[in-house]
């Protein structure tokens, strides 16, 4: 009788497995997943030319501009510690105050074409312009609220400027979007449950969906839409509606790049569905991060959004943390890059339109850095097949390989390591400078190959710099070196 349970019991399991497995798929990856109605839609990387034309920008400017750059984290002379375009929701800014502030913006020192040509010395192949903040402020004339630009004593639309200025100058503009309205009284935090609710909330989407695609017809040149605040309950239990807009967003344009943060699956997983694959074209969630390493994104293009103080993306007259230097900004570039990844640098204009004296100065910095560098950064691809080295952070180009030096060893000879059977040096020179003496120095105990390249007395004076070495195919070396068994 035990017997027999066991033999139905092993029979049932079976017929179950099989059941799973008809039902299941292989992702991009091999693993076997669920079905998914509001997944991925092309889990891997996109690999059309829109798609690597973003890849290769390597370097992108943010900017946060809205009524929040009015006050600058200070109301009544009280200093609001957090995040600068947060200070509508500070407990000594009211509402009805910061709700008001429109009245007076009127930025006679906005050059739309001034802040585009910064970006273009600092060598940002794209940039993101908030059209509308959490505030629910909207930076263009929208027909579908009375809350914009046009209302103000300045009137005109300023993202017409800034995506004419930016085209202009060949750099690609992308929209940032924010789904969370407080200016909204349709916008819930939480999915609605009264009919009352439901009925504001219907109209909320109505009118979410409405402005993206006036933002679309009014500025058909943009490349992509940044989208943010879509973390909340209501948000998150939209992911049919939310397919369906991104849906129509991209039949309507059909080259657009949209991050992972627009839409939830239907199990109200964000950026990755549930099973591990990203939502959209590029991961959103390396926001003032950096991996610490190439395997956790899992192939995926990304991107790492940075502000220059320690949180806040808006103006701050006067800001109470850390201010990153050009150095380190510089550095991140560098790192996101040798990981696949763009660094999209935020910068804060004042409520008059007038980039801050510190961020100025860091944009030409780093320009200086780019002029004589940035083949090294753009359309560049990450190193996965050369050992990470300690001196700094590696990309690559073709058979090009970009030694980005930010740890220059004292004895001013840099050591670089290349896996057994992989590649020998060719030529190779400083970017911007003089060709390098390299010398053979032997293997190490793993049989790779170690090369020594004799650094000029001067590197690094001016900062961090940036070796090109020419990559030779080694893989048909003749390996008959013996090492001593240990
Ligand atoms: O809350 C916002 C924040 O103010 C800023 O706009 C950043 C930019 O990526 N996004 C949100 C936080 O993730």
């Amino acid at each position: 009788m035990k017997t027999y349970s066991i033999f139905f019991y092993l029979l049932f399991l079976m017929a179950m497995q099989v059941e799973v497995q008809a039902q299941n798929k292989e992702n991009s990856r091999g693993r076997v997943t669920i079905p998914l109605e509001h997944g991925s839609d092309h889990p891997g990387r996109r690999t059309d030319d829109a798609m690597d034309h973003w890849r290769s920008h390597g370097l992108g400017q943010f900017i946060h501009w809205g009524m929040y750059s009015i006050p600058g984290g200070e109301w009544n002379n009280k200093t609001y510690t957090g995040a600068s375009e947060w200070i509508r929701s500070w407990k000594d800014m009211p509402n009805a105050d910061y709700d008001n502030l429109y009245k007076q913006f009127n930025p006679k020192g906005f050059d739309a074409r001034q802040w585009a040509r910064m970006a273009k010395e600092m060598g940002a192949g794209y940039m993101v312009f908030t059209t509308k903040h959490h505030d629910g402020f909207c930076m263009w004339p929208s027909k579908y609220t009375d809350y914009t630009v046009a209302n103000t004593p300045y009137k005109k639309d300023i993202v017409k400027q800034v995506v004419d200025a930016y085209t202009a100058e060949g750099i690609d503009v992308h929209l940032y979007f924010s789904v969370m309205d407080w200016n909204q009284g349709g916008w819930l935090y939480q999915y609605p449950k009264t009919d009352e609710e439901r009925a504001k909330w219907e109209g909320f989407k109505q009118f979410t969906r409405n402005q993206i695609f006036e933002l679309l017809e009014n500025y058909p040149q943009i490349k992509g839409l940044w989208f943010d605040g879509t973390w909340d309950n209501s948000w998150v239990s939209e992911c049919e509606f939310a397919h369906e807009l991104e849906r129509e967003i991209r039949t309507k344009h059909p080259d657009i790049i949209i991050g992972s943060r627009f839409r939830p699956d239907e199990f109200g997983n964000r950026q990755y569905d549930a099973n591990g694959d990203l939502i959209g074209d590029y991961d959103q969630s390396w926001e003032r991060d950096i991996p610490t390493s190439i395997e956790q994104l899992n192939g995926n293009d990304w991107d790492c959004g940075m502000t220059i103080a320690e949180n806040g993306w808006g103006y701050t007259k006067n800001p109470t943390s850390y201010v990153k230097t050009p150095y380190e900004l510089i550095s991140m570039i560098s790192e996101c890059n040798s990981m696949g990844g763009n660094f999209v640098l935020n910068f804060g204009p004042d409520g008059n339109g007038a980039m801050p004296p510190r961020e100025v100065h860091i944009a030409a910095e780093i320009g200086r850095w780019m002029k004589t560098n940035g083949t090294a950064i753009r359309g560049v691809d990450p190193v996965t097949d050369i050992r990470k080295q300690g001196w700094g952070f590696m990309t690559k180009k073709g058979d090009k390989l970009y030694l980005h030096v930010y740890n220059k060893p004292l004895n001013n000879v840099l050591r670089i390591e290349f896996g057994r059977k992989t590649y020998v040096p060719g030529v190779v020179k400083m970017l911007g400078g003089m060709p390098l003496q390299v010398t053979d120095a032997g293997r190490n105990k793993r049989n790779s190959r170690l090369f020594n390249i004799h650094l000029p007395e001067g590197a690094g004076a001016n900062g961090p710099f940036v070796i090109e070495m020419q990559l030779i195919d080694n893989t048909g070396e003749n390996d008959a070196y013996q090492q001593a068994h240990t």
